[in-house]
């Protein structure tokens, strides 16, 4: 008796003093069969496991972790990890040969675009119409891109040899796809050939690019009287949608150039000022509603605007009052990040300030519908498609009020 209470003091050492042995006896053998059930199990698990790990397919690289020998040769709860690697593996492999057989996921967005009724009504009836809509982010840019100011070919007809896929009048259109956007780039312009080659050499590289369907529109300003920028750009809205359907327009200084080939000229949902970070400025924004050098708008929000104003002679204000017009619409100037929106500004002699300008700033949003684009006088002295640009030369009735 007292040999089996000393030994079953081994077994239970905390109760061994109070209690009899008799009691201990069947929690005793309970004790011993739940241990070797527990074994057996455990025995059982590793036996499925390793038949499990037979079938797996050691050439997928998910696996390759399972058999590495640190996982073998630790204990078992190591290989409870394997089940998990093979589902991983196994969706790995179902991915691949989705891709390999091209049941590749469809962008609704895109498959819709491609039913050909549609394309019929958005391509305008051009041969493009049959043609898959072009993808949304252009694949082949770059990022920074190298502006060449320094070897501009001397005459227009050496730029044009490097652009022979260019269509009369400076336009331009993707191949191989339909166009998201037909955008017309819009430039005032007056006595300034050197800059108009530097820009002309290195904006259609840029634009062809960004996969637009696109024309440029060189607006002259016959005479020389002070110059009127903005009326030069309602002139080049109103001539550019005589010319083809458009959606928007790039309203843009011939003296800037885009140094980024991710500053897209596409059609803003809102109107978009471009030339955010210029060289001469320190790639500063000099002020918030700053919307003159190079902007984008939409069609309907320049007619919603009533364009610009045609009061503005001399040099200064009528970004001012656009800018004041689109605020006045509750239309957004929009941005890109000022690292894309880069331009690198030509040199020029400053143009005289227009003292006149806060005058007509200041009553801008009285005149908004009455002075503007409805009420657009011109007189369009010449028009010719070249080869880089649609020249057009227009002399500007110089009216007071
Ligand atoms: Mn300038």
């Amino acid at each position: 008796m007292p040999s089996s209470l000393s030994s079953m003091s081994l077994w239970v050492p905390g109760i061994r003093v109070s209690m009899a042995l008799h009691t201990y006896l069947p929690i005793k053998v309970l004790l011993f069969i739940i241990i070797c059930l527990i074994g057996l199990q455990y025995l059982s698990l590793l036996q499925v496991n390793e038949r499990r790990r037979s079938h797996v397919n050691r050439s997928l690289f998910t696996l390759n972790w399972g058999d590495t020998p640190t996982l073998h040769s630790e204990s078992g709860r190591a290989y409870g990890k394997i089940p998990l690697l093979k589902s991983i593996s196994r969706y790995f492999e179902e991915k691949s040969n989705q891709n390999s057989t091209g049941v590749d996921e469809v962008d609704p967005e895109i498959d819709e675009h491609m039913n050909p009724s549609m394309v019929g009504q958005v391509g305008n009836g051009s041969m493009s119409g049959e043609l898959p809509q072009c993808p949304m982010i252009p694949p082949d840019l770059h990022g920074p891109v190298k502006v060449n100011v320094r070897q501009v070919p001397a005459t227009m007809s050496e730029i044009e040899q490097l652009y022979p896929h260019l269509q009369p009048g400076g336009r331009y259109k993707p191949p191989n796809c339909t166009s998201r956007h037909r955008v017309a780039i819009i430039v005032p312009f007056r006595a300034r050939e050197d800059h108009l080659r530097t820009f002309l050499l290195n904006i259609h590289s840029f634009l062809k690019k960004q996969l637009l369907d696109y024309g440029i529109f060189i607006i002259e300003q016959y005479g020389d009287g002070p110059f009127n920028r903005a009326m030069l750009l309602n002139v080049g809205a109103a001539e550019a949608l005589k010319q083809y359907d458009y959606q928007c327009f790039v309203f843009h200084d011939v003296d800037l150039l885009p140094e980024d080939d991710r500053n897209l000229y596409t059609c803003p949902v809102q109107p978009r000022h471009m030339s955010v970070a210029i060289n001469n400025f320190l790639y500063r924004l000099p002020y918030d509603d700053i919307f003159g050098g190079v902007s984008a708008m939409k069609v309907e929000h320049y007619r919603e605007v009533n364009g610009f104003s045609n009061m503005f002679w001399g040099w200064g204000g009528e970004d001012d009052d656009i800018s004041n017009r689109l605020r006045q619409k509750k239309l957004y100037i929009s941005r890109y990040p000022a690292n894309i929106a880069r331009y690198k500004m030509l040199r020029h002699s400053k143009d005289k300030a227009n003292p006149e300008r806060f005058k007509y700033l200041y009553s801008g949003a009285k005149r908004m519908s009455k002075d503007g684009y409805n009420s657009l006088k011109y007189k369009r002295i010449d028009l010719l498609l070249k080869r880089l640009y649609t020249w057009i030369l227009v002399d500007l009735p110089h009216l007071k009020r």
